[in-house]
Order: structure tokens, then sequence, then C-alpha cells
């Protein structure tokens, strides 16, 4: 058998805190750790002391010290990684830790490549592939849904139904193949009704899962809010109003932004992406003319758009300004028309049933003061409610990854393909292709089929110590 050789890496952010965590997994990883940690008396080492124990002691470089440090030691199979492991909490100095590889390295470890301790822990059962996948999430969540997700995610979310389930079409295609063996005596060992009920329960799982996606994917990256209006609305001091910094500038004069600019924000627990964008107008400026081209882009890319009115204009020029949105497809985009500068226009409930009558897009109304702050709070409102109403009913399993969403696809076209291939009763042989192709792509999303490429592109996106 193959005995994957001892990996370590500090699995600390490099250079920050106090104190940092060196990692040595393998298993030689307690003897390895005995020539580089030295204990007040000779007889106790690390390998001699039992699993899930902590030891203070010194880690030197033959007869130098060069630290003390706290010693954590974890036996096979009841780690991370499921290998014999040390973890060597030293003090935070990067020469420290530089200087405690290179001794680890130096007594047989090699260095871990990026998210290696977490292939090996699924390589050694610990966990499936997408548990692994969120425990890479969970790194990076930057809000409380998006961290919410990853640790279902993590916890074996949707994976273990999913196992559960292919584990029942499986013995269905063993039976199927029997049938084909046994073709010519046209016999039938797979149930039919069975087996359409198993598929019926698939069909349904993978459709809620592939419609959660809509919903995991922007609270993964932050949903993406557009601001848009014609030159001079006001949008860049509403980025700023929102964000509580001076981002973009602002100025009465026409044309300020002239590129997108972009910054995110958490409300209420969920991540969006502000995007004010070059104000819409005719100009003969050939970068102003890019940065509208951009805005236009970004509105089309946008789940939520605030269309921005300066509450001073004129009613005919709102209308032919607006024009230009009626050609860009809707389907799903939240908009808001949200009337600006209401500081300095005495009626701008007017306006809105004005332009509510006039208006041939569909969405919602908000007058507000970018300026002042006034109604912000209402807009944040208006924003929250849209994500949560996004967030499936029916359960809280939500998919946040690409990868899954893609297999999950194609799980679902090729079991729909099975059950229509059921309806017209077609041949057991062409039947068991499907199945087949199925059973592939649900495997690929726990790890049960798997490609070096698949675990290459996984893994290499975690940072080096995970
Ligand atoms: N009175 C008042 N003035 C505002 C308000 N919001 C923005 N302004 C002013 O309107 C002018 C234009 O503001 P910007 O935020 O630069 O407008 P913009 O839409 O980003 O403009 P461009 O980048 O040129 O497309 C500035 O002088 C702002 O101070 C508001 O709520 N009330
Ligand atoms: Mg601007």
């Amino acid at each position: 058998m193959h005995i994957p050789e001892p990996i370590c890496a500090i699995s600390t952010a490099p250079g920050a805190g106090a104190v940092a965590m060196i990692r040595l997994s393998g298993e030689e990883a307690l003897q390895i750790a005995d020539r580089v940690i030295s204990f007040p008396t000779r007889i106790k080492t690390v390998s001699n002391q039992p699993a899930n124990t902590i030891h203070f002691a010194k880690v030197i470089d033959g007869d130098t010290l060069i630290d003390e440090a706290m010693v954590a030691v974890f036996h096979a199979p009841h780690s991370y990684t499921g290998e014999n492991t040390v973890e060597i909490t030293c003090h935070g100095s990067v020469y420290i830790q530089q200087k405690i590889l290179e001794c680890l390295i130096k007594n047989g470890a090699r260095l871990a490549k990026p998210g290696e301790f977490t292939q090996r822990a699924f390589l050694n059962g610990k966990l499936d592939l997408s548990q692994a996948e969120g425990v890479a999430d969970l790194i990076a969540s930057g809000s409380e849904a998006a961290h919410r997700l990853a640790i279902t995610q993590m916890k074996g979310g949707f994976s273990k139904e999913i196992s559960n389930l292919r584990e029942k079409l499986l013995h269905f295609i063993s039976l199927i193949e029997l049938e084909i063996d046994f073709s010519e005596e046209d016999v039938e060992f797979a149930d039919r009704e069975k087996l359409y009920q198993l598929l019926d329960k698939i069909e349904r799982l993978l459709r809620k899962l592939i419609r959660s996606f809509d919903y995991g994917n922007v609270i993964k990256s932050g949903i993406p809010v557009a601001i848009v209006g014609r030159t001079n609305a006001g949008k860049s001091t509403l980025l700023n109003q929102l964000l509580g910094e001076e981002k973009a500038i602002v100025s009465e004069i026409e044309g300020t932004t002239r590129d997108f600019i972009e910054d995110t924000m958490v409300l209420q627990g969920i991540t969006f992406r502000f995007i004010d964008t070059a104000g819409l107008r005719k100009t003969s400026d050939s970068i102003e003319t890019l940065g509208i081209e951009r805005s236009v882009k970004k509105y089309s890319e946008a789940a939520i758009v605030i269309i921005l009115i300066d509450a001073k204009d004129r009613l005919d020029e709102i209308i032919k300004s607006l024009e230009i949105f009626k050609d860009i497809p809707k389907e799903n985009k939240y908009i808001i028309f949200a009337i600006n500068k209401i500081d300095s226009v005495i009626n701008s409930e007017m306006l809105i049933s004005d332009l509510k009558q006039k208006i041939g897009l569909k969405g919602d109304y908000i007058s507000l003061s970018a300026k002042f702050g006034t109604h912000i709070e209402l807009l944040e409102e208006k924003l929250v409610g849209f994500a949560l109403s996004k967030k499936p009913h029916d359960s809280d399993i939500v998919v946040t990854n690409v990868r899954h969403f893609e297999a999950l696809d194609k799980a679902h076209q090729a079991i729909v393909r099975v059950i229509n291939s059921l309806d017209d009763g077609i041949t057991t042989d062409l039947l068991a292709v499907d199945i087949r192709e199925s059973l592939h792509y649900l495997g690929e999303i726990v790890g049960e089929v798997t490609t070096n490429e698949i675990l290459g592109n996984i893994f290499s996106k975690f940072c080096i110590g995970k």
C-alpha cells in the first residue's frame, strides 16, 4: 500500500497575530516531531504520548532552542486528516514559523500543497467532496448568510441524501443489467413501479436543489445591486450613503463617474455588491461612452437595479431617459425607482403617482434623499426583503457551488430521460445508459466518481495549510 509522505504547513494566516499554528500530518508525523520537539525529561517523547493530548514543550533545531510551544498530538484515524497529526502552536514571528517548518522538512516532512490536508481528509473518508468544498467556503465566508450555508454544506448538507438515493439507484441498475444478461428469456428483475417511484423522488429533489442555486450563488458572492440613472441624479452620493464612506467622487458636474465603482456591504447578514455606474446621457466623449456601455452591462447583470431619478426633473424628461431600459431583459430582476433629492422639492409623491401611470416598466417605488440619508433605511429594508424572498421555503439546504449545480443539472436531465423512457416503454439497454449517466453525475457531487482533474481543481483553490 502506498503511504503518503508526511506534510507540514503553517495553518494560520502567515505573519498574523501573536501565535501561529503549524500542522504536521502523515504516518510518520509523530516520529518526525520527536526530532524537533523536546520535553524536560528524555523519557517523554511526542510519539509516546496518548492521543488527543496537549503539551508544553521546546522546539529545537539540534541543540538550538527555536521556541517554546504547545504541542497537540492526534492519532490516526481520529484527526482532521485521518492520519497521525501533530499541531505546534508557536509564537507568531514569521522567522520562528519559517524556522520550525525548515526543521520539520529537514527531518523528513515536505511542504503541503494548497488544500492537501483537506484532500487527505477526503481520501481517508473523513468527509465527502461536497463537505470538503464546504470547508473552503467556510474559510471564505464573509457574511452571516454565507457562513450559515457553508456550515450546512460542511456538515453534510444534501450529500447524504444524494448518496442514499444513488445507492438505491445502483441497486436498480444491477437488476436491470441482469435483465440485459438474460435478455433472451424476457425476464423483469427490476420492479418498474418501484423504480418509477425512486426516479420521481430523485427528480423532485434534484429540481429543488437546482432551483436553490439562484439564491445560493448570490449569497456566496453577494447580491449585485446596480445604481443607474441620468448624470447628476445622485448615484455616487447614494453609493457613499449606503456604504457610509466617501468611496465615489460626487460633484455637480455632469458625467463625474465615467467608469463603474463597486463595493460590498453586509446588511442583516446578507452581502450586497453595490455598483455605481456612469450616468446615462448622450455624449461625444469616447471614454464616457465606454463607461455608459458598461453601465448598461452592469444593469443587465444585476439582480437588483436602483433606477435613480432626480425629483427636480420634468416628467417627460424622466420618461424619455428611462427608454433605454425598455429593451434590456428584466426577468428575475427587482427594479426600484428611487426618486432622489426630496429635500429640495415640495411634493415627490405626486411625481411617483404620475410615474406609476406613465412608465411602462414594472417596479417598486421609493422617495429619498441620498445626500441627507432620508429613507435610506427603507431602501435597505427593500433590499433585504428581496434577498429573503429568494430563499427557498421548502428546505434550508441550498446549493452554492457551480460544480454541484452543473452536475445536478446533468443528473436531472438524465433522470428525466429515464422517466420518459419508462413512460414510452423504451428497451432495457437504452434505459440502462441514462441511469448510468445519472449515477455518474450524482457520484461526481459527493466524490464517489472523481478524476484527478476534478480533485486538482477543487483543492488547488484552498489556501496552503488547510
Ligand atoms: N439636494 C440634494 N442634492 C443631491 C442629493 N443627492 C445628490 N445630490 C447632488 O447632486 C449632484 C450630483 O451628485 P452625484 O452623486 O455626483 O451624481 P451622479 O449621479 O453620480 O452623477 P454622474 O456621476 O455625473 O453620473 C451633487 O452636487 C450632489 O451633492 C440629494 O439627495 N439632495
Ligand atoms: Mg457619479
